[in-house]
């Protein structure tokens, strides 16, 4: 039959099909081209982003003039972010921007962080060089505003650089592209869901004057970051932040060739999914849903909770230890304050879902890693030491989540981290439908870490799905336990008989 085409039909036809369009997002076979997207699809396979990926467990360091004021002046005390101060409205600008003048942690002193740090379990540090503020911590040529300038004048990212690195601990630069002390910095117009829908009328200057200042200030911007890069070419990469203004995310084809001119100085350089926009103001994910960069650089607000939403991408969370705080806030009474515990079970989850968890510190101003953090660091780090396995370098493993905890797998073991312990005292472990025909998994051996014994498991059935349960036993010196425990187990698939055979050997 053939189909007679009217206008009226034709334009039926083509409505329907572009509201289809727009109504979907991009999918893999429907690729908008793009200049400035993500240059690579998928993860990145070399030695460097293999080492990120092995990391397990991370260490943030907010640190600058904030710590000075540290929530508090005259008298009067912030709720707002510590490292916000300048915005708190209890300190003018004026006064702020001499802090500075100030600056002198008498205490500081590198290696100690690094090696609490080390004892914590971390094995990569991100740290501030530089906050929203522009006070720069290490003597940049390019601006008047650094630690060059202060009472104690010497340079703190090079002593952090090479305090962690002596520790095997890799070092990321922070770098905020928001900079109040800029005098050509300008955050633009932020961007309106008009904007995105529009982008060609979108303009982040509506007046030349500040689009001209925004030149020096990316001039200044790609000066200072190829200064960190030959300054501390040990650095392994660099996390960016403040990338969310207007301004910025209109300059999609500069950053894009900013960021390759860096990667081409410092080969293995490793940049997160908060660097740049597309050219349609997308930002970690662009137009097409593919990751910008090399990992995907998440908070504790948008942990994932599934493999699935982690879209298979590398990925970190950094998360503060009170509520909101970054910098030193002086009261932490505030908000609540996380435990070691719920800590290590967001790096547990984290790892069980192919990420990373980064945990914030925020010194004070004098260099003095508050007594609170000092306690939580040591804490993390004694759970780590004796734990660290189902961790480090452990990754999602077959195993659905459960009740009790989180899975990881790594070399063939698999490690249940027990978070909740049944008040039953029997875990139930739920293996999922082996994917060979006929067969099934079974527990070969069961061994807590905590005291290096053999558990006994008792069979637990299975369900229509073809899942086996298992319920493991937990002795007396397991069930006084105050604290989460990892149980290694080693799984394999055999036939309904020899399930049989292996189920006599265990119980
Ligand atoms: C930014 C900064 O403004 C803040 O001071 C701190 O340095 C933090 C690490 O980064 O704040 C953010 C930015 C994004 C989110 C949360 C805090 N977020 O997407 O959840």
């Amino acid at each position: 039959m053939i189909m007679k085409t009217t206008p009226f039909l034709t334009f039926l036809l083509c409505t329907l099909l572009s509201v289809q369009s727009i109504a979907q997002p991009a999918g893999k076979t429907n690729r908008i081209p793009l200049k400035h997207g993500a240059h690579r699809i998928g993860k990145r396979t070399d030695p460097d982003m293999q080492r990120w990926r092995e990391y397990g467990l991370g260490q943030f360091i907010h640190w600058g003039i904030y710590a000075i004021p540290g929530g508090q002046w005259n008298g009067k005390t912030s709720s707002y972010a510590a490292e916000w101060f300048r915005s708190s409205g209890l300190i003018t600008h004026e006064e702020y921007d001499n802090l500075y003048k100030n600056f002198n942690p008498k205490h500081f002193d590198a290696t100690r962080w690094a090696k609490q740090a080390k004892q914590m379990g971390a094995r990569y540090l991100i740290f501030t060089t530089k906050h929203h503020d522009g006070f720069c911590l290490w003597p940049s040529k390019y601006t008047n505003y650094t630690i060059a300038n202060t009472p104690y004048g010497k340079d703190i990212v090079k002593q952090i650089v090479d305090a962690y690195t002596a520790e095997g601990i890799d070092v990321y630069l922070y770098f905020s592209i928001i900079d109040w002390s800029h005098a050509g910095y300008h955050p633009g117009a932020p961007i309106t869901a008009a904007d995105r829908l529009n982008w060609a009328g979108y303009t982040a200057f509506d007046n030349e004057e500040d689009k001209a200042r925004y030149e020096t200030f990316k001039t200044f911007t790609r000066n200072q970051l190829i200064e960190l890069l030959t300054n501390y070419p040990e650095a392994k990469g660099l996390w960016f932040d403040g990338s969310w203004e207007g301004a910025w995310i209109k300059e999609a084809a500069w950053a894009d060739a900013l960021g390759e001119e860096l990667r081409a100085m410092h080969p293995g350089l490793i940049i997160g999914s908060r660097f740049r926009a597309d050219e349609n103001g997308k930002r970690h994910e662009d137009t097409n849903g593919d990751l910008i960069d090399d990992y995907d650089q998440r908070f504790e607000r948008n942990l994932p909770n599934t493999l699935a939403q982690t879209g298979g991408n590398d990925w970190d969370c950094v998360t503060t230890i009170p509520e909101n705080q970054w910098g030193y806030h002086r009261d932490w009474s505030l908000t609540y304050v996380k435990t070691p515990y719920d800590l290590i079970e967001m790096t547990v989850k984290a790892n069980s879902l192919n990420g990373n968890l980064v945990i914030n510190f925020g010194p004070d101003g004098d260099g003095n890693i508050r007594p609170e953090e000092t306690r939580i660091a040591r804490e993390t780090g004694r759970w780590m030491a004796a734990n660290g396995d189902a961790v480090y370098g452990a990754h999602h493993s077959i195993l659905e989540k459960q009740d009790w905890g989180y899975a990881t797998e790594k070399d063939g073991t698999t490690y249940l981290t027990v978070f909740n312990k049944p008040v039953n005292n029997l875990l139930r472990v739920k293996a999922p439908r082996s994917t060979e025909k006929d067969q099934v998994y079974v527990i070969q051996s069961a061994r807590f870490r905590t005291t290096g014994k053999t558990a006994a498991i008792k069979d637990g059935g299975r369900d229509k799905s073809g899942a086996v349960y298992y319920d493991i036993v937990l002795p007396a010196e397991i069930r006084k336990l105050e604290e989460p425990f990892v149980i290694e187990l080693k799984l394999k698939q055999v036939s309904q008989k020899e399930k049989a055979a292996y189920q006599q050997a265990l119980t």
